[in-house]
């Protein structure tokens, strides 16, 4: 192995995609492995945590869980801060979508009744509640450490993406509208020159 390899499942979404995100913007030539869902039982077992993404180095064991993946990349390339509190502010970010993770992703497997109610409950109150939350906490505009983007600003982009295309049944695209810093997150994300280079390589 010569090249760091990112293993995720064969979609441009969620842990996976914001890791691919950070290691391009890292300028970072990886080997991206994308595994069906049929060969996903077999290695899940072998994987640190059971879970993708997984990041592999030449010469380290896999690294594991999408929030350490990206802490590492963004400390080696200069996408975390190098000050120790203000790289804790993101962590906390970081954690904060992973919170959200939870609580949506349960719903991903219910049978449509029992979706629909558990997403209307989520619409009703967690997700608003888990936006306040995010919006109150992002300090700077229109990244949330200002002028520069971060690994933070590419995991609460992929959440606030999750939703915004209206593909999740029950939960509106319009979510997150009324958030302006989160929002201003997301397209100050997606109209960054490194993350629209990663998109037209196709
Ligand atoms: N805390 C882990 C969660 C990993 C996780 O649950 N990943 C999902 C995909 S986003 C997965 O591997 N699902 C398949 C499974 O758990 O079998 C992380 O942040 O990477």
């Amino acid at each position: 192995m010569n090249k760091p390899k990112l293993i995720y499942f064969d979609a441009p979404v969620s842990r996976g995609e914001e890791c691919r995100l950070a290691l391009h913007l890292a300028g970072i030539d990886f080997e991206d492995v994308r595994i069906g869902g049929a060969a996903w039982p077999a290695m899940k077992e072998q994987m640190p945590y059971g879970g993708l993404p997984v990041l592999e180095l030449p010469g380290r064991p896999p690294l594991a869980h999408s929030n350490a993946i990206l802490v590492f990349i963004g400390r080696q390339h200069g996408l975390h801060p190098a000050d120790d509190f203000d790289a804790a502010l993101h962590e906390g970010a970081l954690q904060h979508v992973e919170d959200l993770r939870a609580a949506v992703t349960p719903t991903i497997r219910m049978g449509d009744a029992e979706k629909r109610a558990a997403r209307e409950a989520l619409v009703a109150s967690f997700l608003p509640e888990w936006a306040s939350y995010a919006e109150r906490n992002i300090p700077g505009a229109p990244f949330f450490g200002g002028a520069k983007l971060h690994v933070v600003d590419l995991k609460l982009h992929m959440a606030v993406r999750w939703f915004i295309g209206g593909k999740v049944d029950y939960i509106p695209a319009t979510i997150f509208a009324g958030y302006p810093k989160l929002i201003a997150v997301y397209e100050a994300v997606r109209d960054h020159p490194g993350v629209k280079s990663w998109y037209a390589k196709g």
